[in-house]
């Protein structure tokens, strides 16, 4: 789809030849602009107010050298990433990323995804994202405990409570933010909720690691009722066996659907009597093995090397939960002849451009990552509030609470869908809700 709006047109020229070399942050532009043709051509204001090319240009951005010692005793160096994005209505917030495919414009495209997705939870967060080409695969706790320490002590530079508070993302977990959280403390003798995702022992919020698995259920659960369907017998396929995928099995098993299949970076799973999830959270959470070896507990269950084949499983309902463009043109076809009529993105773009097409061409349901996802950083921002209030409130508080948010996110989205002349269309309406109170928050704030 091309732009028609001669103003983001040109702007989207301007972005292109500023970030060249980052496709997956003009890919992530390029969506938002097709979003808000409608929102330019109704609101000359906020053109006025520089808005637009204010949004797409990091308020901030920190590249910076992170050296540590291997287990041999071999000096080791990674890149370490904090792109503080947007702080119109709140403190920079998003995750930390560290995988060996992070650069610059990986970190760029999720934290400016990460300004729309904070502001639909309706809490007060700005937009940020970090992270390292660091993989922590392979490597031992005390490896990635020094690792971790070394980032945290630049980083700790920039971060705080009311400044910046990052939390996890791909290959950063609870063992990661601990030992984060820990060198923050020692380096700055301070305990404040400068990191969520924390340990309940030290200021974590219950809820948090369920939280972007459930509210992505919660999420669809909300558009597949206004579209007179539910999980209900329903079966369902998972991509990833990380924390999102593992907490979006539970609620779709919980909500009445049946999770067939999951996988990794190397291939799936496919068990049709439904997925064993106490193995999965033994082989992944607590063992951190590969998901073949759910194969040698369940025999019945075939493993599939390569993990794209996962799309060739006929499913009612596809909920990617792995990464960035799982989903291409030909795998989102596939689903489409099969049967599937919703696809809901727990990951960040899951979904190429061209498989969103296929999407919409089909009349298929699509939960867009910005609002399907949000409910990880929504109960984030109820742990910093958790924190600021040195309180902690209950498992049922905070899940309840997410189930609110998560279905005031899809009613924002089906509103400002209806509002903007493409009902039905959430990806439009995720960008613009998302957009328009940044926007103001921009505008009211003057140019800054
Ligand atoms: P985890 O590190 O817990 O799990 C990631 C999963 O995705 C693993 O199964 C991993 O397989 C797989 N994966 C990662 N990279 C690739 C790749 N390049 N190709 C194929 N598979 C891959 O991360 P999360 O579950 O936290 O994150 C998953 C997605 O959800 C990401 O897109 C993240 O940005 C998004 N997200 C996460 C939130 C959170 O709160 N954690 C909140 C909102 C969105 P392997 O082990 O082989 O690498
Ligand atoms: O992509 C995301 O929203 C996250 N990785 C969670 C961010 C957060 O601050 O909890």
């Amino acid at each position: 789809m091309a732009l028609k709006n001669k103003y983001l047109a040109d702007l989207l020229e301007t972005v292109k030849k500023r970030n060249q070399g980052e496709p997956e942050f003009i890919q992530a532009v390029t969506e938002v602009f097709i979003s808000l043709e409608p929102v330019a051509e109704k609101r000359p204001d906020l053109i006025e107010a520089g808005v637009f090319e204010r949004i797409v240009e990091p308020e901030r951005q920190i590249i910076f050298r992170v050296p540590w010692v291997d287990d041999n005793g071999v000096t080791r160096v990674n890149r370490g990433f904090r792109i503080e994005f947007n702080s119109a209505i709140g403190p920079y917030k998003g995750g930390l990323r560290l995988h060996p495919s992070v650069y610059l414009g990986i970190i760029k495209f999720l934290g400016f995804e990460q300004i729309f997705k904070n502001s639909l939870t309706t809490l007060p967060m700005g937009g940020g994202k970090g992270g390292s080409d660091f993989d922590p695969k392979g490597k031992s706790d005390g490896e990635v405990m020094r690792f971790c320490q070394s980032f945290m002590t630049e980083l700790c530079k920039h971060i705080g409570p009311n400044t910046d508070v990052p939390a996890g993302d791909i290959g950063t977990g609870g063992r990661e933010i601990g030992y984060m959280f820990g060198q923050y403390k020692r380096l700055r003798n301070e305990f404040t909720g400068v990191l969520t995702g924390k340990g309940l022992t030290f200021g974590g919020s219950l809820a948090r690691t369920e939280a972007t698995g459930y509210g992505l259920c919660y999420y669809t659960e909300e558009m597949l009722k206004a579209n007179g369907k539910s999980f209900k017998g329903q079966t369902v396929v998972i991509s990833g066996s990380g924390n999102v995928a593992i907490y979006a099995t539970q609620k779709a098993t919980e909500l009445g659907a049946k999770v067939v299949a999951l996988s990794d970076s190397n291939g799936y799973i496919y068990d049709e009597n439904g997925i064993d999830l106490a193995l999965v959270k033994q082989l992944k959470e607590v063992e951190r093995k590969r998901i073949k070896e759910y194969v040698n507990v369940h025999p019945e269950a075939k493993y599939t090397e390569g993990c794209s084949g996962i799309w060739t499983i006929p499913c009612d309902i596809a909920l990617p939960c792995a990464t960035q463009n799982e989903i291409d043109e030909q795998s989102a076809k596939t689903l489409a002849k099969n049967g599937c009529y919703a696809v809901s993105e727990g990951a960040n773009m899951p979904s190429t451009p061209e498989a969103i097409d296929v999407y919409f061409a089909n009349n298929m349901l699509y939960g867009p990552a910005k609002a399907a996802n949000a409910g990880g950083v929504a109960v984030s921002g109820l742990e910093m509030s958790q924190n600021s209030e040195r309180l902690a409130w209950t498992f049922e508080d905070v899940d309840g609470r997410l189930k609110n948010i998560m279905k005031e996110i899809f009613k924002s989205c089906d509103e400002a869908a209806k509002e903007y002349g493409c009902e039905g269309n959430y990806m439009a309406g995720a960008n613009i809700a998302g957009f328009l109170k940044v926007a103001e928050a921009m505008k009211a704030q003057g140019c800054v």
